[in-house]
């Protein structure tokens, strides 16, 4: 929304994505690049989301960014790096405005809905906030894949926070960048459920754990070798062919991979705690009681459980979750579309 000619801002929210193929490990610590391709879902914005507003005006006398009502430190670098790739683009505009835009100084405020880091995406949907929130302002939308290679020089996984539905990120790709397989209403049956563990943050943050794995894990160089190619085409062809049993199934393969590479990383990344393990227990049985696959695990860079299943098997899944669960006595609560 313009405010005056001096000072504008714009408000915009970017959902989180969840990966089925997971990305863990970079050839380019700087550039962002992947070691192999990798596959998610983004969420629907209703649920678990930043809000971001960016803010230029001529009364700014250096670039600032407040994340969680805090003003952020740490993560300094990357938003520079962003900001900067950002104004490139923009003073290469053949519109004056964005040229000018361009040089004024930029105030950010992001807010996330959900736990911060851990092991829930806020990096993802953070920087893909930032980058598309940015690109609103300086009229850039139109630039949907340098917007996604912007996105990566935030944070790997924000790259696929920019496109709806099933998404895929390319390693190869030049620039590399994510691009859609399917939208979300090619599968509306297909639904997820977060069940958060635990809301503290993780030990060891994501860049700091791959990059430990590239260099210590022997089972990380086999994955790329010998696993992760083919497998980002099976499941491909599962969700253009929405086969959830081998969505399924190579989903939960994918997450038990990640995270043994994480114990053969050294020293070892400890993400699951003994409530993930417990749902993975959980659900392995549920599907064994229910004489096929019907609801799939996944865990990221934390204790949190992100479980898909087809919207036939959620009242069914939910009960016997909340069953197991409802009593336990670590923070847990239970999030998702359950129908009425
Ligand atoms: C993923 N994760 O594919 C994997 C699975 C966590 C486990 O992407 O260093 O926060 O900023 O590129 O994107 C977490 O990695 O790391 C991640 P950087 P990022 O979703």
């Amino acid at each position: 929304s313009a405010d005056s000619p001096r000072s504008q801002s714009c408000t915009c929210i970017a959902p989180i994505n969840i990966a089925v193929i997971k990305y863990w490990g970079k050839s380019d610590e700087d550039q962002i690049i992947p070691l192999n391709d990798s596959i998610s879902l983004t969420l629907d914005t209703d649920y678990m989301y930043t809000k971001t507003t960016a803010t230029i005006s001529t009364e700014l006398t250096k670039d600032s960014i407040i994340l969680n009502n805090e003003e952020a430190s740490g993560d300094g670098v990357r938003f520079q790096n962003c900001l900067s790739e950002i104004r490139k683009l923009a003073a290469s505009s053949k519109h004056a405005s964005t040229v000018e835009k361009s040089k004024l100084k930029v105030a950010i405020v992001s807010q996330n809905n959900f736990p911060t880091k851990a092991g829930l995406a806020s990096s993802a949907s953070g920087y893909a906030c930032l980058v598309f929130t940015l690109a609103q302002l300086f009229e850039l939308e139109s630039h949907k894949s340098e917007l996604s290679a912007l996105a990566r020089r935030g944070s790997g996984s924000a790259c696929r926070s920019l496109s709806g539905g099933f998404v895929q990120w390319f390693h190869e790709s030049q620039p590399c960048v994510a691009r859609p397989i399917a939208e979300a209403e090619h599968w509306p049956q297909l639904r997820c459920l977060v069940a958060v563990v635990s809301n503290t943050s993780k030990a060891v943050g994501s860049t700091e754990g791959m990059s430990r794995s590239v260099k210590t894990s022997k089972l990380l160089e086999y994955r790329i070798k010998h696993v992760v190619r083919d497998r980002v085409e099976e499941m491909k062809m599962a969700i253009l062919q929405k086969d959830f049993v081998k969505f399924a199934e190579l989903t939960m393969q994918d997450s038990n991979q990640f995270h043994a590479i994480c114990l053969d990383t050294y020293p070892p990344l400890f993400y699951m705690n003994s409530t993930s393990q417990a749902i993975i227990q959980l659900v392995h049985r549920y599907n064994e009681i229910r004489q096929n696959i019907k609801v799939a695990y996944t865990f990221d860079a934390g204790p949190n459980a992100v479980l898909f299943m087809e919207e036939a098997e959620l009242n069914r899944f939910a009960s016997v979750f909340h069953a197991f669960f409802g009593s336990i006595p670590h923070e847990s609560f239970f999030r998702g579309k359950i129908p009425d």
